[in-house]
């Protein structure tokens, strides 16, 4: 294991200074991601003291290390996984075979993509949460926002070190490039659809760290059995981060929940506009905040039959999360049963090989994980004896990618007229004045364990410290 030394001007475990040419093209980098971070990373807080966890290695002992940090002095670094000896190929064609520690010629285009779709997700979603800071709920949150952008940050550095060390020239002209897109931007957009989608309030900073984030855990998975080892060793170590992430969202939805309870408790009732006066998030909207960014982040997955799926999967760039777990490594004589629209208002099954339905694979495990958190907050509604359930919808409701793009359906996945859905989607999506209601609701509370009033406190705070305790020191 290479110890990560803090003080080189880019730490890393990669023994960066081993390769003059690189570290020299990596620092001709770091200054422009850092004018990126300036001008679209978190507004307002740049000479703020933040309570964060630094890596400084990759191991139990050294993966978060607190300490009190303005965020651009964080120590961004590159660090990868450390290697598994005699690590083979654990699918697809190459099943059995080396993994590679070079990029091979006839799969570097694709390599390629994979990569800066990756690397793209990860500026776009501190661009989207910009401006949160602006309105946090508590220091507590605005710490657990700043933790999770500086991360991303840091996931980018994972991204960009792997096109310049492998992909030359080319390769560094993505890397500037990721800094070129941006969150939103009509001439420049984001490469994929959520990450161009505002995230303008807390309850959607909560759904998005809950959802999309979890779309990056089961992405990074699938990209950790890849036969190109330093893209595993990368994505590996990225897959310890991101479970904080999607934490923040749950544990935010869960206190959303929490509070709408207490008031409803305290007003006896449920009524959704009385409460509203009240200032608290009625569950109704709490699940249309879930409708939406559930069927965003589905649409992340690709298509249900996808080539592109099947050559990634073939070709060993790509696997299945945990690939392991299977029993068919390889995939190729079986089948799928995918289903799909009948083109006469209904829904029919078809076959397709069992590479090209990768992504569909993946997407339901994906929907199962995220149940998980759904019963828990199913269960503290019930626990509060309230009568309300919160469901994921059909993954054919509101879809933009796949068979289902532009077939209305209801949540449940019946398809129905475009009227009817127009008429209805208000109930199912989050409305103008949905919108509207939740933001008048997003004011900046400051002060040392108070915390806005439609959400209830943490149950402890970070690394074992008070919740009450100053974790962002603002000048
Ligand atoms: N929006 O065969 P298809 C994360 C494109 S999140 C727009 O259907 P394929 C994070 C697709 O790119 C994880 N375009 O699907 C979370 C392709 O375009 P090209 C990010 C889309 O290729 C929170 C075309 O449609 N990582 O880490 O099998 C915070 C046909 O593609 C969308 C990855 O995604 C969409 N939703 O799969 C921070 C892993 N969906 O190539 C970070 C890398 C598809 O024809 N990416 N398209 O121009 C991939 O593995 C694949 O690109 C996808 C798509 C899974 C996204």
């Amino acid at each position: 294991m290479t110890a990560v030394n803090l003080q080189d001007q880019i730490p890393n475990n990669v023994d960066l200074g081993g390769n003059r040419a690189l570290q020299r093209a990596l620092e001709h980098w770091q200054p422009r991601f850092l004018d990126w971070w300036q001008e679209l990373g978190p507004a307002g807080f740049q000479a703020a003291d933040v309570y964060l966890r630094t890596a400084t290695s990759v191991d139990a002992k050294g993966w978060a290390t607190y300490g009190t940090v303005k965020m651009p002095d964080y120590r961004w670094g590159i660090l990868l996984a450390d290697r598994t000896p005699d690590r083979k190929i654990g699918f697809g064609d190459h099943f059995g075979e080396d993994v590679w520690q070079e990029v091979p010629g006839e799969h570097r285009a694709a390599l390629r993509n994979l990569i800066v779709t990756q690397g793209d997700t990860e500026p776009a979603s501190v661009e989207q949460q910009r401006l949160l800071g602006k309105t946090c709920p508590s220091l507590y949150d605005l710490r657990n926002l700043f933790q999770v952008n500086v991360e991303e940050a840091r996931h980018l550095w994972a991204m960009v070190y792997l096109l310049h060390a492998y992909f030359g020239r080319n390769g560094r002209e993505e890397a500037e490039e990721l800094l070129h897109r941006h969150s939103g931007d009509p001439n420049n957009p984001r490469i994929l659809g959520t990450f161009n989608e505002p995230v303008q309030d807390w309850l959607s900073f909560y759904m998005f760290t809950y959802f999309t984030d979890r779309d990056g855990k089961y992405q990074l998975k699938c990209l950790a059995e890849s036969a190109f080892d330093p893209l595993a060793r990368s994505t590996r170590f990225m897959l310890t981060e991101e479970a904080h992430h999607m934490f923040v969202g749950d544990s935010g939805v869960s206190r959303v929940i929490r509070r709408a309870m207490e008031m409803m408790k305290e007003l006896d009732t449920n009524d959704p506009q009385l409460l509203r006066q009240h200032g608290v998030v009625d569950l109704p909207l709490v699940q249309r905040y879930v409708n939406y960014w559930f069927t965003s982040s589905v649409d992340l997955f690709g298509s249900e039959a996808s080539s592109n799926a099947a050559s990634y999967f073939a070709n060993g760039l790509k696997g299945r999360p945990d690939e392991p777990n299977f029993e068919d490594h390889v995939c190729k004589d079986t089948t799928y049963a995918l289903e799909v629209p009948d083109d006469k208002g209904g829904v029919t099954t078809k076959e397709v090989p069992m590479r090209n339905a990768v992504n569909e694979i993946v997407r339901q495990g994906y929907v199962k994980d995220c149940m998980v958190g759904i019963s828990r907050w199913n269960r503290l509604i019930k626990k509060a004896g309230v009568d309300f359930e919160i469901t994921l919808p059909n993954r054919r409701f509101r879809r933009s990618i796949g068979a289902w793009a532009g077939i209305p359906t209801d949540p449940q996945g019946n398809p129905i007229s475009a009227d009817e859905y127009e008429a209805r989607k208000d109930e199912w999506v989050p409305s103008e004045s949905d919108r509207a209601y939740v933001l008048s609701l997003m004011n900046q509370v400051t002060e040392p364990g108070k915390i806005a009033g439609w959400i209830a406190p943490p149950e402890r705070g970070i690394n074992s410290l008070p919740v009450d305790y100053e974790y962002v020191k603002l000048h």
